[in-house]
């Protein structure tokens, strides 16, 4: 199997810890984004990371990777704890891209609520809830991670202690250290 990657991708990263943790060796590609000469687009046209390519089967989008791989929690409440972690990092990533166009073409008013969405879901979260080994705890790892790394403008661990302990211990594993992102100065 070979996973297409970004080493920024907090999305992708999701994966790659995961099979670190399960012992699951994928040939893993980097491939640039938003460039039209990426290998990537042949087999996939969204050229969107991570993606799967099993065989014949090419699969976009972490939940239905997971799906794939047998990964996928069984039950609803792990379920809802993974829908949150990913609509938390879903929602971090539109207001990164915002950030990421001039100044002039940015929305502060859609900024603002990018920013109280983030700081809602964070706040109504028991970080106890969350295994640090699990699809749902992962993916929580990740998004804080790229909250660290490459979108520091959101302050996550201010009034936020028990979180910052639970995102601290769980990213001193191995898994986590090899998928680093880079800093993005945003
Ligand atoms: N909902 C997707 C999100 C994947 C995604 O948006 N990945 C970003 C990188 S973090 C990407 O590939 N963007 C393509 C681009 O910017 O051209 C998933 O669950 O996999």
């Amino acid at each position: 199997m070979i996973l297409y990657i970004s080493p920024g991708s907090p999305f992708a990263r999701i994966i790659r810890v995961l099979a670190r943790d399960r012992g699951h060796a994928f040939e893993e590609i980097e491939v640039p984004l938003r460039d039209p000469a990426s290998s990537l687009l042949p087999y996939s046209p969204a050229g969107r990371v991570p993606t799967l390519r099993d065989g014949e089967d090419v699969l976009v989008e972490v939940p239905l990777i997971l799906a794939h791989l047998g990964w996928l929690p069984a039950d609803a409440p792990a379920r809802g704890r993974l829908g949150r972690s990913l609509s938390f990092l879903d929602g971090i990533a539109v207001w990164n891209r915002d950030l990421r166009r001039p100044k002039g073409e940015q929305s502060l008013p859609f900024q603002a609520i990018e920013r109280a969405r983030a700081a809602r879901t964070l706040d109504a979260m028991t970080p106890e809830d969350y295994d640090a080994f699990t699809p749902e705890g992962v993916a929580l790892a990740c998004a804080l991670g790229y909250c660290e790394r490459r979108h520091t403008v959101f302050r996550w661990r201010e009034g936020r202690g028990t979180l910052a302990a639970w995102y601290d211990a769980a990213i001193a594993r191995p898994a986590f250290q090899e998928t680093t992102p880079p800093l993005s100065g945003i």
